[in-house]
């Protein structure tokens, strides 16, 4: 015969066990990262290790579960965020700049890092978000240009501006 505390028995082993099974991942506390970082800083160059070592999200599970790996997200309010960073080794959440920052053009990114843990089953996959904004410093990166400077689709360059001039016709005396 199952008693009322043998049911309360296993419904608290059950929910114990809901909670030590799969937990949410957490990003750090500020959630809210700004950078500012030139724009003559070169592709290549790694602008961001805050969430490296245990300074980005936190998850408190054993084996997979609790491993976390970065990745950076489609920011459909910012849409070259995307390209223009990247994560090459999701494990350590350093951010690198992969395009040619130009301040003249875009002076401010928000990059959408998620963080997920590994469960085997894709599915099972906790994930959490944070934003990274990124501030573009202007730097001496211009050419002299001729005003008005209509520029050529993608360049720096101004599109050549044709001058006449009128000379009057010298007439000999
Ligand atoms: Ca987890
Ligand atoms: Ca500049």
């Amino acid at each position: 015969v199952e008693t009322e505390a043998d049911v309360d028995g296993r419904m608290e082993a059950v929910e114990i066990m809901m909670k030590f099974d799969e937990r949410f991942i957490s990003m750090s506390p500020n959630d809210e990262n700004v950078i500012n970082e030139s724009q003559l800083t070169p592709v290549g160059t790694t602008i961001f290790t805050g969430f490296s070592g245990n300074r980005g999200a936190t998850d408190i599970d054993d084996g997979p579960n609790g491993q976390i790996e970065y990745v950076i997200q489609y920011n459909p309010g910012d849409p070259t965020s995307n390209r223009t960073f990247d994560i090459p080794l999701t494990l350590s959440g350093a951010i690198v700049l992969r395009e040619r920052l130009n301040y003249e053009e875009k002076s401010r990114y928000f990059v959408i890092v998620q963080a997920n843990d590994r469960a085997q089953n894709l599915g099972e996959r906790r994930t959490s978000t944070s934003t990274l904004t990124v501030d573009v410093l202007d730097g001496d990166d211009l050419g002299p240009m001729f005003l008005p400077c209509i520029l050529v689709f993608n360049t720096r360059d101004c599109r050549p501006l044709t001058y006449q001039a009128s000379l009057p016709e010298l007439t000999d005396p």
